[in-house]
């Protein structure tokens, strides 16, 4: 190995950019990964590692891949996303920079257990604001605005985080029994992921909160992938 590269991959050891990738089971997260991985470092060969599209078995455990983005090197920490395995989500998000949570949103059937188990991971009631408010608190005319805050839902993990909403190839195509459009189902998902983090997306911005986005893709086809290339190098995700 040239001293060139050794300094290469140093730097890009410098900006690991750490992706914890977490969803049901059969939501598509492995393939999706293996999708990211050809597309962003395979672009010049992708025939080269077709085989690894058709190998997708069910994770046990997890597995990590790593691969360039632009200037960052992107680990993408891939968990095993069964009942039994879920308890130990937790133990996986130390450094984490960005969470990745994958919704099939081909199968709206099992969309409340996905926003479920994401609420589970992420969402804490805020209880140090009672402390916070000092003598006087909850007669009637003092800070109305901080005792709404009391107990409120707050996202407790310090990373940002990306919803995808996966295999909208099969909705596009019209597979999944689906009677309303694709922009119609994409907007439900995202209206149900959102009131059941009880999130308000507008409040994202530039307050200390995470910022949760959305990406809607195929892993399958490739579609809407670059977006989430995007997303996982962009400055602010580091
Ligand atoms: N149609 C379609 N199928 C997908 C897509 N992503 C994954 N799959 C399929 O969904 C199944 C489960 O995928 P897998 O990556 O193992 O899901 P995981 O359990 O979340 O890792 C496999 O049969 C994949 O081929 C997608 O975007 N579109
Ligand atoms: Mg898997």
């Amino acid at each position: 190995m040239g001293l060139l590269t050794i300094i290469k991959k140093q730097k890009q050891k410098d900006k690991e950019v750490k992706c914890l990738l977490l969803g049901l089971d059969n939501s598509g997260k492995s393939t999706l990964v293996n999708r990211l991985q050809i597309s962003c470092s395979n672009e010049k060969q992708p025939s080269l590692e077709v085989d690894k599209m058709t190998e997708i078995t069910p994770t046990i455990g997890f597995r990590i891949i790593s691969f360039p983005i632009k200037d960052n090197l992107i680990s993408i920490w891939d968990i095993g996303g069964q009942t039994s395995l879920r308890p130990f989500w937790n133990n996986y998000f130390d450094k984490t920079n960005i969470l990745i949570w994958c919704i099939d949103i081909s199968d709206l059937n099992r969309l409340h257990e996905s926003i479920n188990e994401l609420r589970k991971l992420l969402i804490t009631k805020s209880c140090d604001v009672e402390g916070e408010q000092g003598e006087g608190e909850g007669d009637g005319d003092g800070d109305g605005d901080a005792e709404a805050e009391a107990g409120k839902d707050v996202i407790a993990v310090d990373c940002k985080i990306i919803i995808v909403l996966n295999k909208v190839d099969l909705i596009s195509r019209g597979d999944c029994g689906a009677t309303t459009g694709q922009e119609d189902i994409e907007n439900q998902v995202r209206l149900r992921v959102v009131s059941g983090l009880s999130l308000s997306l507008a409040d994202d911005d530039g307050d200390g909160s995470p910022r949760v986005s959305f990406v809607t893709c195929s892993a399958l086809t490739g579609v809407g992938l670059r977006p989430l290339a995007e997303e996982l190098s962009s400055p602010d995700s580091l």
